[in-house]
């Protein structure tokens, strides 16, 4: 990405609250994609639309496009985690419902998690997060396509602003862009009006020292792990606390040390 773009996508991010960063996959990565996500559509009763880099290779590629972890670390750091990654088939006839902002159930927007002293105010001097979609389909107006409300991510309220809904406006994308966007701004899947399935994969990130919606470290599998070779970083290996003393704790390897390696759980 030259600089000038990257700077116009930040811009974009910092002023609107999202940006669309177009064509990072190729259309047979897309085509893979969509192979693949239909076989776990079949398995989604069980999980199978979860953690979808441990289910096939072609989602492993989607932590190792340049462009997008450029503008990912510019705003949440160089250490930023993968939070989750979910496939979603949006079917014809889905997608009426409204928009919300991310963070609610895990993150800094749960209302549980909101203290007295912030007086009913979401954190809004900070990216604390991010989410991102990648358009495995094309996105349309009719076919389901995420819609953003601008500006959204610096509404301190818990509460949408009025009439957000009507406000939002669909991400046009052709298919392998990725939509980037602050996890306080609201969003949500469009109406699905026409017959065919609308792709996509939701990928979150977030700071080091904040929860990610999974223990990624603890999911990841050991051999994804070993694939993502410098990547592996936003697994949060070293973001993993000790769970015996600390002196007894590798951090980088994100487990007991050798000297106390009989201490280790599960796959450690
Ligand atoms: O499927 C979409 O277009 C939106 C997904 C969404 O709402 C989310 O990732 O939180």
């Amino acid at each position: 990405m030259q600089d000038n773009d990257f700077r116009h996508h930040v811009t974009h991010v910092v002023e609107q609250g999202y940006t669309i960063l177009p064509l990072l996959l190729t259309s047979e990565e897309c085509a893979e994609a969509v192979v693949q996500l239909d076989r776990l559509y079949a398995l989604r009763d069980r999980g199978g639309l979860e953690l979808i880099f441990n289910k096939a290779r072609i989602f492993e590629r989607l932590y190792q496009i340049a462009p997008l972890l450029r503008i990912v670390r510019h705003f949440l750091g160089d250490d930023a985690l993968l939070s989750s990654m979910h496939g979603s088939v949006l079917g014809p006839g889905e997608g009426k419902g409204g928009l919300h902002a991310d963070g609610s159930i895990t993150g800094h927007n749960r209302a549980r998690s909101m203290a007295d002293d912030d007086g009913g105010e979401r954190i809004t001097s900070h990216v604390l997060a991010l989410n991102t979609i990648w358009c495995i389909s094309e996105f349309t107006d009719t076919n389901g396509a995420t819609r953003l409300l601008p500006k959204s991510h610096l509404h301190t309220s818990l509460e949408m602003p009025k009439g957000g809904l009507e406000r939002s406006v669909i991400a046009r994308a052709p298919q392998g862009s990725v939509i980037v966007f602050n996890v306080n701004t609201w969003h949500g899947p469009s109406h699905n009006q026409t017959q065919a399935p609308r792709y996509a994969v939701l990928n979150p990130w977030r700071r080091h020292w904040t929860r990610c919606e999974y223990e990624m470290a603890e999911v990841v599998d050991p051999q994804v792990l070993e694939r993502a070779g410098e990547e592996r970083r936003i697994f949060g290996i070293d973001a993993e606390a000790p769970y015996v003393e600390r002196w007894q704790w590798d951090r980088d390897k994100g487990g007991p040390t050798a000297d106390h390696a009989h201490l280790a759980r599960g796959k450690n």
